[in-house]
């Protein structure tokens, strides 16, 4: 008799699927044009207000920059969900239904498929938004609009790193996280 077991994977890859709902209401008294993230360039030499979880990033050349070993943190060989392994600043809040413009720069030493999210992380991976965003050795502009379906304080923003495949370098820059205006 075979068991079918929902796995930690599966959950990963529903929270992947997971509609994006745009709304069409405006937060009129959300500041505007105001850069929501600290250290946005590294060209101070410091990866603070940055951190790693299960990751060692540090700044070289006006970049944070970190290896991504194989496999998940706990060292179990199997599937590596993305989000074991992360970039990530914290202390963020979002208003429901409003657009966040979310910039960023990156390269990685081999082509990979990394998740960018807003998360939160009580002992188990909630992400409140994300996107998969395809990297290579090639620096990459990335763009991407942020909507939340609710409002949330005291959020992560994170670039969710871990995979299966071998090891890899990522280099990240000009990270940007701003309210759109509306009109
Ligand atoms: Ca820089």
């Amino acid at each position: 008799m075979r068991v079918v077991r929902t796995s930690v994977l599966s959950i990963a890859a529903m929270a992947l699927a997971f509609p994006v709902v745009t709304s069409g209401a405006a937060a009129a008294e959300e500041p505007t044009g105001t850069e929501m993230l600290g250290n946005t360039t590294f060209d101070n030499g410091l990866t603070d207000p940055w951190s790693g979880n299960d990751l060692d990033p540090r700044v070289e050349n006006g970049e944070l920059v970190t290896r991504v070993p194989t496999g998940r943190a706990d060292g179990n060989p199997g599937g590596a969900p993305s989000w074991d392994r992360s970039v990530n600043h914290s202390g963020l809040a979002f208003t429901a239904g409003q657009q966040y413009k979310l910039s960023f720069d990156a390269r990685t030493s081999r082509d990979v498929a990394i998740v960018a999210s807003v998360y939160t992380f009580n002992g188990r991976y909630i992400p409140e938004w994300d996107s998969p965003v395809a990297l290579s050795p090639e620096t990459r502009h990335v763009e991407l609009t942020v909507t939340l379906h609710q409002s949330v304080s005291d959020v992560s923003f994170g670039f969710q790193l871990a995979h299966s495949g071998a090891a890899y370098d990522i280099a990240l820059d000009n990270v940007s996280l701003t309210p759109v205006t509306e009109g």
